[in-house]
């Protein structure tokens, strides 16, 4: 009995403190999805509503772009991504997964689009403004300046080989802010990586008023960059 008893008492141990874990990682894991609002309550892919206007970044990105690449680019995706999960959950019922590596490609591709859409919009604001407080003094020590980030990932995206992204993350494993190349919308990652700013290079986003002058978008897309939106983002990774 006696060994009984130690093993429920240690099972127990090892439940609470599993629990403990858990709900420190749900606590984190809450204010994120706070933050990005990715499904509903029965779990299936949402887009949240644009958080302005389709006129309220111009100048310096157009109406109609923000229209089409909301409606058009981002929208598709989520739907997408909902048909992936559907098909793997029939493959799975039927026990038949001969298009498992189509759906998990569909998957990684169109889900990544829906998550990284859904932070650009919140990235960007009618109001111009500057990092400030932690946020800066974090790009400072990874960056050495917010002159050295900005021409960092401004090169970085402009330089983005095809379709994709220039991505600001934070990388809980390491305590680091980083820089990374995305190619389409999942690839060049590092796993475990937070996005808190990205800036998206695909042409959709900037060809009808900027055409070739990619550069020319980005710099102009730096002028409207919502700094609170990536503090807030700052906060929820780093603690
Ligand atoms: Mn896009």
């Amino acid at each position: 009995m006696s060994s009984r008893r130690d093993f429920l008492q240690s099972s127990a141990a090892i439940a609470g403190s599993l629990a403990l874990t858990s709900n420190l990682a749900q606590a984190g894991g809450k204010q994120r999805m706070a933050i990005n609002k990715l499904t509903d309550n029965a779990g299936k892919y949402v887009l949240a509503p644009l958080p302005y206007a389709y006129d309220a970044l111009e100048p310096v990105i157009d109406a109609r772009t923000v229209e089409l690449h909301y409606n058009f680019h981002h929208k598709p995706a989520v739907a997408a991504a909902n048909k992936a999960e559907d098909a793997l959950a029939s493959a799975r019922a039927k026990n038949d997964f001969s298009l498992v590596k189509h759906y998990e490609k569909e998957l990684a591709f169109q889900l990544s689009s829906h998550i990284l859409h859904t932070i650009y919009w919140t990235n960007l604001s009618p109001k111009e403004g500057i990092p400030v407080g932690r946020l800066l003094k974090a790009l400072e020590q990874n960056f050495q300046s917010f002159d050295q980030f900005k021409s960092h990932i401004i090169a970085a995206t402009v330089g983005v080989e095809g379709a994709g992204w220039g991505i600001l993350g934070y990388l809980p494993s390491s305590g680091k802010l980083m820089i990374l190349q995305c190619e389409n919308h999942h690839k060049l990652t590092a796993w475990g990586i937070i996005p808190i700013l990205v800036l998206d290079v695909w042409e959709h986003a900037y060809y009808l008023k900027y055409q070739n002058k990619r550069a020319e978008y980005i710099n102009g897309l730096f002028s409207i960059i919502n700094w609170d939106n990536v503090a807030l983002r700052y906060e929820s990774a780093t603690t």
